[in-house]
């Protein structure tokens, strides 16, 4: 893989690196307001203290670390696929461009020596799973690669309460920052308990190093809830998302195109407002992901 020689850098010297994902820019968000908010996350990350590591998959060759040409690049290009585990090996040896899920961003991370990773949502256990068996590959990683995943919680185009069933199997610990409720992507509320409430970047780094320590393979899920500001009206977030999902049905949407699909459509549905909100979380996540990889560097 390649890896910018600043993160290099920051590894050697045990600085604080925050991984981030490419399936946000080329298949989660329109362009230009994708490209923006990547630089922005790299930035807030930054000023918050830490070096930032966008990850893809350019020429078959991961990048950690990508450049804003190339991150530009993976905003704009048509014809970027959505890379998860299983994809990789095909992606390598064909050495195609990809942009890299919360399942593959996290084996990548993983292997350059991040622990840190900071997303706007992760895939989850879609509605009507009992039939489809739709699962995302996120779930499965979360249970077996080492690194601590900052996000929103998941949106309710998932079932959630199915979603926490199955990482609860997977033993997966999702912690709730600053909250016992499990954060809904757009809303503050899902009805749903997280496993642990943490109040601070400290806590949660002192999970990661026990975790570390006691050799407890897998993932940590942290919940960050939207600001009160920027968060939806509940009943408006979800007719969007209900008919959403009945325009997939009617579609007959599959597999890896169902998320990209429901994004795309709830931001056409909203008139761009569930964007903003989008927007608005990852640079919230974006802070605790720094002061969470800061503080687990000073232990
Ligand atoms: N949820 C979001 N925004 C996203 C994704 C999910 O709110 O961009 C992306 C992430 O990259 C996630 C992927 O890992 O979709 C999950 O896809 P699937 O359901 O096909 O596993
Ligand atoms: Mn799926």
């Amino acid at each position: 893989m390649k890896i910018n020689p600043e993160i290099i850098n920051a590894l050697k010297e045990n600085k604080p690196v925050v991984a981030l994902e490419s399936t946000i820019i080329s298949h989660g968000m329109p362009y230009p307001k994708n490209v923006e908010t990547a630089l922005k996350v790299e930035k807030t990350i930054r000023d918050s203290g830490a070096i930032p590591a966008t990850i893809g998959i350019i020429d078959g060759e991961p990048i950690v670390g990508m450049t804003p040409e190339e991150i530009e690049e993976f905003g704009k290009r048509k014809g970027i696929l959505k890379a998860s585990r299983l994809d990789l090996p095909v992606i390598y040896a064909k050495k195609l461009w990809a942009a890299t899920t919360v399942a593959a961003t996290m084996i990548i991370a993983a292997q350059a020596g991040i622990e840190v990773f900071v997303t706007g949502g992760i895939g989850g256990v879609h509605r009507g799973a009992n039939e489809t068996m739709d699962i995302s590959a996120d779930l499965q990683e979360l249970a077996k690669t080492n690194v601590t995943v900052i996000c929103a919680g998941a949106k309710a185009i998932l079932d959630l309460p199915l979603t926490m069933e199955y990482l609860e199997t997977m033993g997966v610990p999702v912690l709730g920052y600053q909250t016992e409720e499990l954060p809904a992507f757009y809303t503050r509320e899902s009805g749903l308990k997280v496993n642990y409430r943490v109040d601070s970047p400290k806590e949660i780094a002192l999970i990661m190093k026990e975790k570390k320590a006691n050799n407890l393979n897998g993932g940590i899920l942290v919940t960050n809830p939207i600001p009160k500001e920027y968060a939806l009206d509940k009943s408006a977030i979800d007719f969007a998302i209900e008919k959403a999902l009945a325009e997939a049905n009617k579609q007959g949407i599959k597999g890896k195109a169902v998320t990209p699909f429901l994004l795309k459509t709830i931001v056409e549905l909203t008139d761009g407002e569930s964007l903003e909100s989008n927007i608005k979380l990852v640079l919230n996540n974006a802070v605790l992901g720094a002061k969470i990889a800061k503080e687990y560097k000073e232990l």
